[in-house]
């Protein structure tokens, strides 16, 4: 294979890396005469975004693009089909401007949530002196696309505040360097009460002059010494961060104030919108968690600064196994947005059982919201409905971390792939994501097939097993895995199911209940507010039913619970029957990683049986229609 790259010239250090990718994975120079290459990256102002890849005839490849990531972009493109020598002429353009993973990466080494092993950059309130992990991951993320990183917690805790003090920024710039060749910008998370800590001022007031003065004081610092660095991600006023409230002021305020800091040297503020009450009472039902973005952020549209961006939740809660999508998408029309995703297994099954997530996002990004016509698909809110479209995007929160194999289950890191992936294209479908996985990681199986049947059916057994009907949580608080069914009934983070003697599920009608419908464009308010139309995935999340409540299917609640759990275990059993087909083509690590994950996956999803058929059996008091063992 032959490479030539028009320009010839490498000043721009994601060109050269470009070259470099280039000589190390083909171990070989570039050619410097165009016609000698039949492969050839061209520079051209017309195509943007993305690249075009024009196949000349059976030798011949030309990749071209307005940028130079977009043409590493498509390097990587070109690497992926090269394995199937499947080219043809090819306009690929990304459907999100921005495609971002956040690093829940404590300063002392920890990650919130993580559950791969300890930070790839920090340990003990230092920078890590090793980068080749994060070299390889930023190719990794490179490959799929994503163009932005933020570095560390949105919990921004004492020591984290100071990365953006000139004792840590120095490193920060050195891992804004690794990512920069690979065309992503670094972000950090920033703490709202900063000049306070910094022990410079009294007050972190918006609105105060010189609290302003003191953040543009710090952006000129952060970008003279990282002229590319990306902006702040900031969560404010929600579980005990630090945030304009304080101060009697909104969010758009507190939020301009920061991209005023920012904009001179065109940066972003992404501002969460995971704001609620934690202190609303399960006694007082007119409070609701579903409720608290939309009615936070809902009357400010319009009113924050072009350089800032609001990252909401994909749901109205806290990445569920499922839940709706969340009303303020479709309804903002005035202010940029992301989606947030979580790719780090939280509730989800902590990376320890097998759930390939991809099932999940393709359909909340196909979700209409209704709000235009003849539809408007979540997955084409950020663009559609952003003022500055190349403000707005997905975000995920990633699932690295140190261990061997990245992920702790070596299937989960087809969720991060995955995620890239989608956020450049959200039709690909689950499996054609999966398969290009597969072949990329294991090359060529006999039992292909098998992990394709485990992994796809995955999203759905776990499911199963776990809260029913969308009604959530029911999981061990604090660690968010295994069951504990009244672990959060009677706490105050607004996370209940109501499961008494007659029934379960909340209700969020208009009629009776908290009134969250109503947050919904009229289609969908009126589906959801409908018990009869309500989606029976959703059923529990939108309504309080006896448990004899018939499902669409025939089948009562009660029996759905009974069933979904006892079948959920046989699924599991059955991936731990099939596995062993895969022995003797597997690296013996990858067999054993997965084969020990699948082990603990088995009594997870057994404890969640047990004590969910239990429970609503001792509750209801109606047995099963099967007659099946329940420890009552
Ligand atoms: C919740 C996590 C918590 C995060 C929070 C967030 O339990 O650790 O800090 O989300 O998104 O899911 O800020």
């Amino acid at each position: 294979m032959r490479f030539y790259i028009k320009p010839n010239i490498f000043e721009d250090s994601i060109l050269l890396n470009l070259k470099n990718e280039i000589e190390t994975f083909f171990q070989a120079k570039l050619v410097t005469v165009e016609s000698e290459a039949n492969v050839v990256f061209v520079l051209d102002k017309s195509i943007y975004p993305g690249y075009l890849v024009k196949k000349m005839n059976q030798e011949k490849v030309i990749i071209l693009a307005a940028e130079t990531v977009s043409l590493l972009q498509g390097f990587y493109y070109y690497l992926l089909n090269l394995i199937n020598n499947d080219f043809n002429d090819v306009r690929q353009t990304p459907n999100q401007a921005i495609r971002m993973i956040d690093h829940w990466d404590n300063f002392d080494g920890t990650i919130e949530r993580g559950y791969a092993g300890r930070s790839i950059f920090y340990e003990n309130n230092q920078f890590l002196d090793d980068y080749n992990r994060v070299k390889m991951y930023a190719r990794m993320l490179a490959s799929v696309g994503i163009n932005y990183i933020a570095l560390n917690n949105v919990n921004v805790h004492h020591e984290e505040t100071f990365l953006i003090s000139a004792k840590h920024l120095a490193k920060v710039k050195f891992l804004a360097d690794i990512f920069g060749k690979f065309g992503i910008k670094v972000m950090l998370s920033v703490n709202f009460a900063s000049p306070i800590r910094f022990g410079d001022l009294k007050t972190a007031d918006p609105l105060d002059e010189q609290v302003q003065q003191w953040w543009q004081t710090r952006a000129n610092l952060i970008y003279d010494l990282i002229p590319d660095f990306g902006g702040f991600l900031v969560k404010a006023d929600s579980e005990g961060e630090p945030g304009p409230f304080a101060y009697g002021r909104d969010h758009a305020q507190g939020a301009n104030m920061l991209a005023r800091a920012l904009a001179p040297h065109h940066g972003i503020v992404i501002w969460r919108t995971f704001v609620y009450n934690a202190h609303q009472d399960w006694r007082d039902r007119t409070t609701d968690r579903a409720r608290a973005a939309y009615d936070n952020f809902m009357a400010l549209d319009g009113k924050f600064d072009d350089n800032v961006t609001l990252q909401i939740k994909f749901g109205p809660i806290d990445f569920q196994t499922r839940e709706p999508v969340q009303p303020l998408f479709g309804a903002l029309e005035k202010t940029n947005q992301i989606i947030e995703f979580q790719v780090t297994q939280e509730y989800t099954g902590h990376q320890i059982d097998i759930n390939y997530l991809l099932q999940q996002w393709y359909e909340v990004l196909h979700f209409d919201t209704k709000h235009g016509q003849p539809e408007l698909l979540l997955k084409d809110v950020p663009q559609t409905k952003s003022p500055v479209p190349q403000n707005s995007g997905v975000a995920a929160v990633g699932n690295v971390g140190r261990d061997d194999n990245w992920t702790g289950n070596k299937l989960a890191q087809a969720n991060l792939y995955g995620f890239g992936r989608i956020a450049w294209d959200a039709d690909l479908t689950p499996e054609q994501i999966l398969s290009e996985w597969l072949q990329l990681t294991f090359g060529k199986l006999e039992h292909l097939d098998v992990i394709k049947e485990i992994m796809l059916s995955s999203n759905a057994t776990y499911e199963a097993y776990t809260a029913p009907l969308g009604v959530g949580f029911m999981v061990t608080p604090q660690n968010h895995y295994g069951p504990s069914i009244d672990g959060y009934e009677f706490d105050r983070w607004g996370t209940y199911h109501f499961a008494d003697r007659n029934g379960l599920g909340v209700d969020r009608t208009v009629k009776t209940g908290t009134g969250y419908t109503r947050q919904y464009a009229d289609a969908n308010y009126a589906k959801y507010e409908d018990l009869t139309t309500c989606p029976d995935e959703l059923l529990l999340f939108f309504h309080h039913v006896d448990y004899t409540h018939v499902l669409h299917d025939g089948k009562t609640v009660i029996q759905h619970i009974y069933d979904t759990h006892f079948e959920g275990v046989e699924k599991v059993k059955q991936y731990l029957a099939l596995w062993p087909q895969l022995e003797d083509e597997l690296a013996p690590i990858d067999y054993q990683n997965v084969l020990e994950h699948l082990n603990r996956q088995l009594k997870n999803a057994v404890e969640w049986r047990d004590q969910m058929n239990t429970f609503f059996y001792r509750m209801s008091g109606i047995p099963d229609n099967q007659e099946r063992k329940i420890y009552a």
